[in-house]
């Protein structure tokens, strides 16, 4: 039966990751930029190498309807229309990711929303110049998160599973 050898740490194979808190998800998206200028595998291999969990993916060119959703809150911005005209001008690469703290460190790993102020080590602070092209979206939330992983995806579309190296990354 599965658990019943302990892996090398001494866990049963079931415990590590187990935990509500580590089920935290944030909605990450690859903006059009960053798909054109060849980032997709850079900025994945970031959140991969973090040690977050990938529970969903696509590619897709959105449409402004979903995209006008997705920035509802910004509306009344006076760039809210170069924006939406920005985020339907190509593909995209949305993804869910899970972990602990998942929301915040992944605002930290992206950046200040303005590259101009991103530290370098941060996907913007080493790999853009402009707001209006600053090649990725990060949650700002647990409860936006929510909002726009139901926006982008279906519940099947979101997989659970537990990744071979859960006892590496949790130690409980
Ligand atoms: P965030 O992406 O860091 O969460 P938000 O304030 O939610 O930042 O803005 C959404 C996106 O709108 C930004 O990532 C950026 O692409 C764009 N944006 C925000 N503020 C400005 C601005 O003052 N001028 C141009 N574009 C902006
Ligand atoms: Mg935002």
């Amino acid at each position: 039966m599965m658990g019943e050898t302990p892996n090398q740490c001494g866990c049963d194979g079931h415990g590590h990751g187990a935990m509500a808190a580590t089920r935290e998800r944030s909605f990450i998206m690859i903006k059009p930029d960053g798909v054109q200028r060849g980032l997709v595998g850079e900025i994945i291999k970031r959140f991969e190498q973090k040690g977050f969990k990938l529970v969903a993916l696509k590619f897709v060119w959105p449409t402004e309807d979903l995209l006008k959703k997705h920035y509802a809150d910004l509306s009344d911005k006076p760039f809210f229309p170069a924006l939406v005209k920005y985020m339907a001008s190509g593909p995209v690469v949305p993804m869910v990711w899970e972990g602990l703290n998942v929301v915040k460190t992944g605002r930290v790993m992206l950046g200040a929303t303005n590259p101009a102020d991103s530290a370098p080590g941060t996907i913007r602070g080493d790999l853009c110049i402009q707001m209006g092209r600053n090649i990725c979206h990060g949650s700002d939330s647990v409860e936006s998160a929510k909002k726009e992983i139901g926006l982008w995806f279906t519940e099947k579309e979101v997989v659970a599973w537990s990744p071979a190296n859960d006892c590496w990354v949790y130690e409980d």
